[in-house]
Order: C-alpha cells, then sequence, then structure tokens
C-alpha cells in the first residue's frame, strides 16, 4: 500500500509566463510540467482525482473579499483592455497600499482595475494570468480531497492514514488577505484547517519548502488549535519572504508558541537540515494531525534556494515525519528543478510511509 497522490487535470491551467524581479521580466518557474513529472515519478501510487468542494473552509481561512478578487481580477484586466494598450494579459500591480502610503488611513477601493492589481497583492513576481483562479482553486479541491482521504470522509473500506496533494500552484505565502511568492490560495492552511473541522482536536503544519511559509505562519499566528513549524533559508541571509521567518517570530496572543522558525544557513545539508526535521518532528508530536508543506526546493539542484538537501535527506524527513503516527496530508508548496522534483516527492512519501527503513 501507498500512499494515495491526490490531483486534478485543472492545475495546469495557470501558465505565469512571466514573473517580475526587480523590475525585470525573467521566466516563470513555476510551470504547468512540474504536475507532470510528479505525476510520472508516483505512477506506482494511485491516483485519485479531486472532487469539487464548497468555499466554506477556503472562505474562512481567506478574507472572502480576497477569494473574491481573485475569482474576477483577471477577467476584469482583459475587459481593461490592457492586453490591447501595452500588451500585457496577466495581472501585474502597480500601486500598493502599504502602510508606506495609507500611514493608519483607510483607503478606499481603487477606481481603476490597474490601481485594485494592488489591493491583495505583495509582490511583483505572482502574475494572475487566464487560468490561474481555476488552478489554484483546483489546488484547494486537491488538498480537500486528500482531507477526506484520511479522515474517511470518503468510505473507502480501508483506512488511509496519509494521502499527498500535488497542489499547483503552491500556497504557503499566501496570508488571509493576499497573495504574493508564486502563490495564490493557502492549500495547507485549508487542509488544516479541514483536519480541525473533522475534529482532530490540534493540527500541526510542518513546512519543509526552502522559503518560510510567511502566509501560514499569519494565519494561525494567534491561534492555539493549529501550530506551525517551518525550517528554512534564513531571511537574515537575503532570502524571501525577507520580512518573515525569523527565530524571534514565536506567535502571539493565544498562538504564542505555537509557531518555530528554524532558519538555516545557505548552503545547508542534509545533517544539519535533519536536525531541523527532527526538532519540528517534535514540536509536532503532540497534534492528532499532521499537514506537511512538501516544497522541494531544499534540494540542491533547485534553482530558487541554496539549501543542499538530497533525496536520501526528504526520505529520511519522510520517516521521521511518518514515525509520528498521525493522519497526515502532505501538501505540494515549492520545487523548480523539473528532472528531479518528481523523484524527490516520491522519496519523501517513501520515507513517510515506511519510517522503520529510516
Ligand atoms: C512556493 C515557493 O517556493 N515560492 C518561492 C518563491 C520565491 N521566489 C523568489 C524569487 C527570487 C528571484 N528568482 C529569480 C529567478 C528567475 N526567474
Ligand atoms: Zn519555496
Amino acid at each position: 500500500m501507498t500512499i494515495p497522490v491526490v490531483w486534478s487535470p485543472e492545475t495546469r491551467r495557470h501558465e505565469p509566463m512571466r514573473e517580475v524581479w526587480v523590475g525585470v521580466p525573467t521566466e516563470g518557474t513555476e510551470v504547468p510540467a512540474r504536475v507532470d513529472r510528479i505525476l510520472e515519478a508516483l505512477r506506482a501510487h494511485d491516483a485519485v482525482e479531486a472532487t469539487p468542494h464548497d468555499d466554506d473552509v477556503l472562505t474562512r481561512v481567506h478574507d472572502p473579499a480576497y477569494v473574491e478578487h481573485l475569482r474576477t481580477i483577471h477577467a476584469e484586466w482583459i475587459a481593461g483592455p490592457y492586453d490591447q494598450l501595452v500588451g500585457q494579459d496577466r495581472v501585474v500591480p502597480y500601486v500598493f497600499p502599504t502602510p508606506a502610503m495609507t500611514q493608519g488611513m483607510t483607503p478606499t477601493q481603487a477606481a481603476a482595475t490597474h490601481g485594485r492589481a494592488g489591493a491583495f497583492c505583495y509582490d511583483t513576481m505572482t502574475l494572475v494570468g487566464p487560468g490561474t483562479w481555476e488552478a489554484a482553486r483546483a489546488a484547494v479541491d486537491c488538498a480537500l480531497t486528500a482531507v477526506d482521504l484520511v479522515t474517511s470522509r470518503r468510505s473507502s473500506g480501508v483506512e488511509t492514514r496519509a494521502a499527498y496533494a500535488l497542489c499547483r500552484p503552491p500556497g504557503h505565502h499566501v496570508t488571509s488577505q493576499g497573495y504574493g511568492g508564486s502563490c495564490y490560495l493557502n492549500n495547507a492552511a485549508v487542509a488544516a484547517q479541514a483536519l480541525l473541522d473533522a475534529s482532530h482536536g490540534r493540527v500541526a503544519v510542518v513546512d519543509l519548502d526552502a522559503h518560510h511559509g510567511n502566509g501560514t505562519q499569519a494565519i494561525f499566528w494567534e491561534r492555539d488549535d493549529v501550530r506551525y513549524g517551518s525550517l528554512h533559508v534564513d531571511p537574515a541571509a537575503g532570502w524571501f519572504p525577507h520580512y518573515f521567518g525569523h527565530a524571534t517570530e514565536t506567535g502571539a496572543g493565544a498562538g504564542e508558541g505555537a509557531t518555530r522558525n528554524l532558519p538555516l544557513a545557505e548552503g545547508t545539508g542534509d545533517g544539519p537540515w535533519l536536525e531541523g526535521v527532527r526538532d519540528l518532528a517534535a514540536f509536532a508530536g503532540g497534534a492528532d494531525a499532521l499537514v506537511v508543506s512538501l516544497g522541494v526546493d531544499a534540494a540542491a539542484d533547485d534553482p530558487e534556494s541554496p539549501l543542499q538537501v538530497t533525496a536520501d535527506g526528504y526520505a529520511a524527513a519522510g520517516a521521521l515525519l511518518g514515525s509520528l503516527g498521525l493522519p497526515t496530508v502532505a501538501v505540494q508548496e515549492g520545487g523548480y528543478h523539473l528532472d528531479t522534483i518528481g523523484g524527490l516527492v516520491a522519496a519523501y512519501l517513501d520515507g513517510h510511509d515506511h519510517p522503520a527503513a529510516g
């Protein structure tokens, strides 16, 4: 028995084309081929197509106004018509109503689409195109279907302890109110909330993506029912998301102590990385269910991070988290080296499924 893979063909519909980085349009790395490369590597696993779920959990994790914005902004942009005017068929904001502009005042909603584009977005590299909403929403359905599998809300007869959601685009940079970092809807946060709703008393999210999951951290910052632990390249060494992910961030209010960040130096390899995974496994150990934000961009070959983790490292991480024996939903986050991402995901899942071998 292997861990089932939940996927949707709709997740291929998001084609970012470009990401504007330091003012320069560069080629996007979060491409549809990621889905196929991962599927190919997981041929031995049962594949389950995601089933549609309503917006209930989604609109409790995200502000409904944000969800509506993401659902409609591309059609509005096309009507603009910015494609005809400037040759831009993707939504790219140029004004952001951050505190630098508002200084405590409440801004009025922008009348122009190109003004409104910055209202729920915090960077310039996360473009919204024709299929972005459909893909992001399908990724949420992948996460929710995976939750169904581990909570036996689907009566398949056999108990499934772990399921993998092949979510694309990824989600851990999305806060309750906005997107960035190649992410549009927070699949892992939705999975965690759905596990709570299915009466798993406390949920832990362990984030193995090379980047800090600032969105997931923000969503659960003041809550004690979801713990968030992350292992990532040190933002203080100059890495995205720059403003969050330091060890001093531990949560607030009822959530004080329920956030744990383990920033790592550039070049960190398997040994110290696995020490961090061990630490986060202990941090997650008291929970009743687990969500793994499974980014594989910490791998040595990945173009978006300087960490040096191997496939064996990911397998060992899977064994450490699998040995907790918790109902688990692993959600795909980043991972951009097309020739290796599938094998890295397979290694993690194999480790998770055979914790004794680790
Ligand atoms: C989900 C996830 O892994 N998001 C991470 C996005 C971080 N991107 C940082 C972009 C840094 C500039 N990359 C330039 C590469 C040229 N395309
Ligand atoms: Zn990442």
